[in-house]
């Protein structure tokens, strides 16, 4: 059985419920790092009113004990602090008032799914259930899985490369293949800034002058994240089945997340524009004869298999489909041309996309790797790495 996670919870209901099943026992788990993470999430500038009222804080309700994993599945619930404002509205029992039905589906949004799918009359149900509030229990998630992750040697960063279709330039961006110093550097860097880019502050400036002028305008903003782990072991993933290639699982986990309208490992969109000598990575040796990839063009993927180099993903997010300026829409109870429902928005959550894609690529790593190296307890899977990598060798490097 493959270590999975399941989330509850609406965005105005009393919280968000997580449930991870089959983690292994003996990892170090502290609600500090986890915290850390949702504050991240909750951060970066264009947020709207909601992350004011918020102060995201995971609490562990089963399957950890004495800071440590036990093998139990693990439950994690996080408080809507909002929820004490939508009495009347959001309450699991009692009879619903028609008056307050959210009948204008957002163009872009869930809200006309649920109608078609679920038959809603109050478009309510789609609006909690499909909301971004349900990515901070990814990131609790994605927290746990991180803290696996953080005991293997591996790190997972990210960094925001786009938004509202400026670019930080190449110039400002980090080489690929950077050593682990380099990149936890980097990280620091990204984290010391409220756009979490690597981008100049002149190129930081623009950006926000950008979304000032967005808010104005009563519209929102997407863009574009990067992820990369670092130290993750060649051999993850399978190329001998289409349902074990771990490209192909990174790009479902991050094409879920609300508003990922795109997914590319490494330099994907490259590969559609050059010839192959100037896309594929050469395998060359260095003085100490162990394989290396001076270049990582493939995002640390091959056949679907982790080669060595950092694992790389590129999420694109739209525009946050609920505008403060509504597109037209359908008002479902009269089916009269309206604009659509407005209740409350974020000009931008590109920097928090970064963080959701982080937690999601989290978990996909510590699935593959628990494929590999046995689900049961962290001194195992550490013991397999070990001699696994010492088969290895020359083993792979990208320092
Ligand atoms: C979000 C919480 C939501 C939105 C946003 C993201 O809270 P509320 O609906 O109460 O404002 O701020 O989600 C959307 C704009 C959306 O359309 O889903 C969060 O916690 O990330």
């Amino acid at each position: 059985m493959m270590m999975r996670f399941l989330t509850a919870g609406e965005s105005h209901g009393p919280g968000l419920t997580v449930m991870i099943d089959n983690f292994p026992a003996g990892v170090p788990i502290s609600s500090e790092a986890i915290n850390t993470d949702l504050r991240r999430r909750q951060e970066g500038y264009g947020r709207g009113g909601r992350q004011k009222m918020e102060k995201d804080q995971v609490k562990f309700l089963a399957g950890i004990r004495f800071g440590k994993s036990t093998g139990a599945p693990i439950a994690l619930f996080i408080e809507n602090k909002d929820h004490a404002n939508w009495n009347g509205i959001m309450d699991a029992e009692g009879v619903e008032t028609d008056e307050k039905a959210f009948v204008r589906p957002r163009p872009g949004h869930a809200d006309l799914a649920g109608f078609y799918k679920y038959n809603l009359t109050d478009l309510r149900d789609a609006l909690e259930r499909a909301s971004a509030r349900e990515t901070a229990a990814r990131v609790a998630a994605g927290g746990i899985a991180k803290a696996l992750l953080r005991a293997c040697g591996i790190e997972v960063l990210s960094h925001v490369t786009k938004l509202g279709g400026i670019a930080i330039p190449q110039s400002e961006l980090p080489a690929s293949h950077s050593s682990t110093k380099e990149w936890l550097a980097f990280q620091a860097k990204v984290e010391a800034n409220d756009l979490r880019c690597a981008g100049s502050e002149a190129t930081q400036m623009e950006i926000r002058t950008y979304i000032d002028e967005t808010r104005k305008n009563g519209s929102t903003l997407g863009g574009e994240v990067e992820c990369i782990a670092i130290n993750v072991p060649a051999g993850l993933g399978s190329y001998v089945q289409w349902d074990r290639k771990l490209d192909g699982k990174l790009a479902q986990a991050v094409m879920s997340i609300q508003a990922v309208k795109a997914v590319a490992i490494g330099s994907g969109e490259l590969g559609g524009t050059v010839d192959g000598s100037l896309f594929h990575d050469e395998i060359r040796l260095n003085t100490q004869a162990a394989v290396v990839r001076p270049t990582n063009r493939a995002g640390g993927l091959e056949g679907g298999v982790t080669n060595g180099s950092p694992v790389v993903v590129k999420a694109i997010m739209k525009p946050i489909a609920t505008l403060i300026k509504p597109l037209m829409s359908v008002n479902l109870q009269t089916v009269e041309e309206e604009q659509a429902h407005f209740e409350r928005s974020d000009v931008t959550a590109v920097p928090a996309c970064a963080v959701v894609v982080e937690a999601m690529v989290a978990v996909v790593l510590v699935q593959a790797l628990l494929d590999k190296f046995g689900e049961d307890t962290l001194g195992d899977i550490q013991a397999g790495m070990q001699a696994y990598q010492a088969r290895l060798a020359p083993p792979p490097s990208t320092n």
